[in-house]
């Protein structure tokens, strides 16, 4: 009988499974929970609960629990055996945060098959709602934790990243100074990533070095806590955290619970879970370092594998842990599709139409006219003031297609140079990617091949690959990476686009030229 291995991703608004065959390297099935519509009693709306606050953004950990067990329920509705799983990984929404009492062990071990999950996990919640990344009311911890380890810069080489609002260093720090009595009776702080891991395993599960490093507690360098920064978070933090271990590490193997009421194998093992985002890193296959994915959303992300741990001086992006063993990077910018959108509108343009007048356009638009995208706030590089900057060109003349496309990807060729990796590949997703032009303009820019990627659910299907990779580690065999993801993060067929011949030129040429408008545009 072939094995099976599951990807969970536990999501904003979902949680998604993905079951894979490794033989003959299919996916036997990829469902997904949606948190509003099944598990309404939780109140959340897309899969949140907000304050009165606008900043302050929770999630029911208990709504998590709980979608475990209908979605394990509705896999084997389906005919699915899931005692043909061998192991199980979980990827997670990363950075949101679970506070446990000392309790919480016992519990965990001694999950009675007979009664469900939040009956049971209820009583050991010293947090009810778990803080998660789209909350921002930590302005005052990160500006704490940033004076106390020296400075942004400092933050950055030492955590990844510099202080974020989002991050759980300064989440617990609030949690600590608004609610002290809840924080004394924290024994264990899980992230989401490490939550569902220690249900499914029966035992606090630990930390990978993955999502470890979006918590501002993490030396990113050693892959291990920071004392330092723990210092500066909260006082006796250390013996709150599980240990961080590599992301390869079996847990243990699945609890009674969901072999009594699932029909899972006893002896299926839990690997240690880790962020979505290094998760999407697997399942994009970009597990070479130099290998890069621009995912073309609201904003545009650009992500790629280091080999090496570097961090931007200027706390541009962030470094996590890679899931392969070195480094990614992840840098977002805000002003995406958005900000295509905004040029089409305004030309009066369909998408055909934006196409064709990037085609009759000159790259770099033959020396002439730059613009830089900022019609929201940006993130990369921090502008505040939003609107859109031009030189030498007018808003209203069909360049601006071509010009906006070009300034998005300069910006990304520019502000990803810390990473000191040039891109050998890149992996392009998310909706704008099905647009031919945008791609060339992608391949010229960065000077390398680019492949499409279809991908709906990249960390479910990363996180099954883990539990390959891992499945097959803890046996004594670590396999290759590249042979774990061939045949499952492969890009679509024929996709590839290579740059063109002679547009080097002109774009290190333009390169020089949009750094000094930029610079300008900063210092104004
Ligand atoms: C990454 C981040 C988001 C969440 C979304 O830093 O905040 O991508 O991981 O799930």
């Amino acid at each position: 009988m072939i094995r099976w291995f599951l990807g969970l991703d536990s999501s904003t608004q979902s949680l998604t499974a993905s079951l894979i065959d490794p033989v003959e390297r299919r996916i036997v099935a990829e469902r997904s929970l949606n948190f509003d519509a099944e598990l309404p009693h939780y109140g959340t709306r897309n899969g949140v609960l907000r304050a009165d606050d606008p900043t302050v953004v929770h999630a029911p950990p208990l709504m998590w629990a709980e979608a475990l067990d209908r979605l394990f329920a509705r896999l084997r509705a389906e005919g699915l055996d899931l005692s043909r799983v061998a192991a199980i990984a979980v990827s997670g929404q990363q950075h949101g945060s679970v506070y446990l009492t000392a309790e919480a062990p016992a519990a965990l071990a001694g999950l009675n098959p007979a009664r469900g999950l939040p009956e049971q996990l209820r009583g050991v919640l010293a947090r009810a709602t778990s803080p998660i990344w789209m909350d921002s009311s930590t302005s005052a911890e990160c500006e704490e934790i940033t004076h106390a380890l020296g400075g942004p810069e400092r933050v950055a080489r030492l955590t990844g990243s510099a202080a974020f609002e989002r991050f759980t260093g300064p989440q617990i720090r609030k949690f600590w100074k608004t609610d002290p009595d809840g924080y004394a009776r924290t024994a264990h702080i899980a992230l989401v990533s490490s939550f569902i891991p220690s249900i499914l395993a029966g035992r606090i599960a630990p930390i990978d070095p993955g999502d470890g490093a979006g918590m501002n507690l993490m030396d990113i360098a050693r892959r291990d806590w920071s004392r330092e920064a723990l210092a500066a978070t909260a006082p006796e933090l250390a013996r709150r955290l599980p240990p961080i271990v590599p992301s390869s590490t079996v847990v243990g193997p699945i609890t009674p619970y969901f072999v009594a009421r699932h029909g899972f194998d006893p002896a299926a093992r839990v690997l240690v879970g880790s962020g979505d985002n290094p998760c999407s890193l697997v399942g994009l296959g970009l597990v070479r370092a130099g290998m890069v994915a621009i995912s073309l959303g609201t904003s545009d992300t650009y992500f790629g594998s280091m080999g090496e741990c570097r961090v931007s001086a200027e706390g541009e992006g962030h470094v996590f842990g890679s899931p392969t063993g070195g480094y990614m990077s992840l840098v977002c910018f805000k002003n995406g599709s958005l900000a295509r959108e905004k040029v089409r509108d305004r030309l009066g343009l369909d998408w055909a139409g934006f196409s064709r007048a990037i085609r009759a356009t000159p790259p770099a638009l033959g020396g002439r006219g730059l613009m830089l995208p900022w019609f929201d706030p940006e993130i990369t590089p921090r502008v505040l003031r939003a609107g859109a900057r031009y030189r030498e060109l007018s808003p209203d003349d069909p360049v601006v297609c071509r010009a906006v496309v070009e300034g998005q990807m300069m910006a990304m060729r520019v502000h990803t140079r810390w990473m000191g990796v040039r891109p050998s590949c890149i992996h392009a997703t998310g909706g704008a990617s099905a647009n031919a032009e945008i791609l060339q303009v992608m391949a010229d820019v960065h000077r390398c091949p680019v492949h499409r990627f279809e991908t709906t659910a990249s960390a479910a299907l990363g996180a099954a690959l883990r539990a390959v990779h891992g499945g097959q580690a803890d046996r004594g065999g670590a396999p290759a990476w590249e042979e774990v993801v061939r045949g499952f993060a492969e890009p679509v067929a024929g996709s590839r686009v290579d740059p063109g011949p002679d547009t080097a030129a002109a774009y290190d040429a333009m390169e020089r030229a949009w750094r000094e408008f930029e610079a300008a545009e900063l210092a104004r």
